[in-house]
Order: structure tokens, then C-alpha cells, then sequence
């Protein structure tokens, strides 16, 4: 069996699962949402990280199957989330494919309407490889996203293909610093100037901005004294299944 065929197989019997990770407010953790990460429980292997099988899935005819599975899931779990009293926003991440065929932002209106959920609450976070894509249509495809209230993230900010220029042209929510930049922010002083100014920058601009990989105390910390106020890492908690997730982050009812 190939990874692919064993991958839409697992489609099939159900076998992926949404957990999510939480996005606090720095200056005392409170909760402002979650990002969801896809996990396939395997049945021998337990659960296989996206990093393994994301690359397959992107590349073969099952990638619009599954990221259409991540979308839906996804908002039905804010939705769920919302009905119990918890604003918690879900932020997804967008695959290649849902960027070339058909119309994302078609599919997105769809999905809110299907789910009830307030748009607000909806996140995607793109790379910024997206502009390698056709660009006025991508720009056209983001300005009607936006319009619908959905927030839109560039992911991991500073990695990737876009130059300053993107920033303005882009319908942009915010910017996720790269985990590469802040795992070793505290001893590392050009990591610590890359950070500051894209903190520097992001608020210029008027965009949120969230740092990920904040591992300790101390860096969240350095993170605040420098100006940044959302983040996400394992020292706030790691990704989890839902009801881990519920357990430890919203109120019991
Ligand atoms: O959860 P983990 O850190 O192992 O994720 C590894 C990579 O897989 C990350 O780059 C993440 O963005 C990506 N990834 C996780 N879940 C999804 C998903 O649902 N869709 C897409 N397209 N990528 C995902
Ligand atoms: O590419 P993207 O930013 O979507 O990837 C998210 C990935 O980052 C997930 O696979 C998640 O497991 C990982 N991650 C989240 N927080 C931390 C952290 O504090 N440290 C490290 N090393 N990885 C993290
Ligand atoms: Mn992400
Ligand atoms: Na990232």
C-alpha cells in the first residue's frame, strides 16, 4: 500500500482528528483562541504528526477532501464552542490546494452559513507562498474573505517568500512570528532585533501580531516588555484533542 492509498483509506474510516493548541494573551495567559492541528490516529502507530503526511496529502487527488474536512470540522468545533458561551477563535491553517481550485471565499460564506458560527471567529493563517499563486486573483480572493469578517494570518512571518511590499497590497488581520525566531530569542540577540522590529512593524501597520514557540515563562515575558501581546507555545499549552482542551481552558458549565 502506498502512503497515499493508506492515507485516503484512513479518510475513509475516520481516522483524522483536529487538536488544538491555545493562543493567549501574554500579559496574563488568558485565553483568545486556538489553532487547530491536524493528527491521524493511526491504528498501530497512534497519532502521526501532519509534518509525515501533510506533504503527501498536499501533492495527491485527497487534498481538497481533507482540507475541506479541516475547514468544516474546524468552525463546527468554534460553533460548538460559541453555543456554550466560550469566544474562543479557531484558526486554521490553508492548504496550496484551497487556493487553486475553485473559490475559496464561495466555500468560506458556505461554511458560516452551514455552521452558524460569527465570522470573527474564523481564522486563516497562509504562508506567505501563497504569493507565489496568481496574484490578483489571490488578492481578490482575500479582499472577499476579509469582507466577511473571517481574520486572515500570515503564518510563519519572516521564513518565507514575501517582501515588505505584500504588507500593503495584502487584506491582512496579522502576522505570526516564526517559532525559528523565538525558541532561542532570549539568547540570541539577532533573533531579539528580528522580533522587535517585526513587533515594531506589525503595530506600525496596525496588524495583530502573535509569537509562537514561547517554550518559558521568560520569553513571554521578553515578548511583553518588547510590545507583543498574543502568543502561543507548549509553556502556555500544547496541541490537544478538543475535550483535553475544553478540560483544561473553558469554564465548566
Ligand atoms: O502540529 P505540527 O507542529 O506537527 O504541524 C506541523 C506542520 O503541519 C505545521 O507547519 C502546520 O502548519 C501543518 N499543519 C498542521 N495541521 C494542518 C492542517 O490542518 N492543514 C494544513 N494545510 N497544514 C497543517
Ligand atoms: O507552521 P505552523 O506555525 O502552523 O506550525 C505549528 C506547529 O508548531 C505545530 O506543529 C506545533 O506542534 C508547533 N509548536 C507549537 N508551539 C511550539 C513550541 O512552543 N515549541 C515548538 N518547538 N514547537 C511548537
Ligand atoms: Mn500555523
Ligand atoms: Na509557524
Amino acid at each position: 500500500l502506498t502512503l497515499e492509498s493508506e492515507l485516503a483509506l484512513a479518510a475513509d474510516r475516520g481516522e483524522f482528528e483536529l487538536f488544538y493548541q491555545p493562543q493567549v494573551r501574554l500579559v496574563d495567559g488568558s485565553l483568545l483562541g486556538a489553532e487547530a492541528l491536524i493528527r491521524w490516529r493511526h491504528p498501530a502507530r497512534g497519532y502521526v504528526s501532519p509534518g509525515e503526511f501533510m506533504p503527501v496529502v498536499n501533492t495527491s487527488s485527497l487534498s481538497e477532501r481533507i482540507a475541506n474536512w479541516v475547514m468544516e470540522t474546524a468552525c463546527r468545533q468554534a460553533r460548538a464552542w460559541e453555543l456554550s458561551g466560550n469566544s474562543v477563535r479557531v484558526a486554521i491553517n490553508l492548504s496550496p490546494s484551497q487556493l487553486d481550485s475553485g473559490d475559496l471565499a464561495h466555500s468560506v460564506a458556505a461554511l458560516l452559513a452551514k455552521t452558524g458560527l460569527t465570522p470573527s471567529l474564523l481564522e486563516l493563517e497562509v504562508t506567505e507562498d501563497i504569493l507565489l499563486h496568481d496574484e490578483s486573483r489571490v488578492l481578490d480572493m482575500f479582499e472577499r474573505i476579509q469582507q466577511l469578517g473571517v481574520r486572515v494570518l500570515f503564518d510563519d512571518f519572516g521564513t518565507g517568500y514575501a517582501s515588505l511590499s505584500y504588507l500593503k497590497k495584502f487584506p491582512l488581520d496579522g502576522l505570526k512570528i516564526d517559532r525559528s525566531f523565538v525558541l532561542d530569542l532570549l539568547a540570541d540577540s539577532d533573533d531579539a532585533a528580528i522580533v522587535g522590529s517585526t513587533i515594531g512593524l506589525s503595530k506600525q501597520l496596525g496588524l495583530t501580531v502573535v509569537a509562537e514557540g514561547i517554550e518559558n515563562r521568560a520569553t513571554a515575558d521578553f515578548l511583553v516588555s518588547m510590545g507583543c501581546e498574543e502568543g502561543q507555545g507548549y509553556f502556555f499549552g500544547r496541541p490537544m484533542p478538543a475535550e483535553a482542551f475544553e478540560r483544561q481552558f473553558l469554564p465548566a458549565e
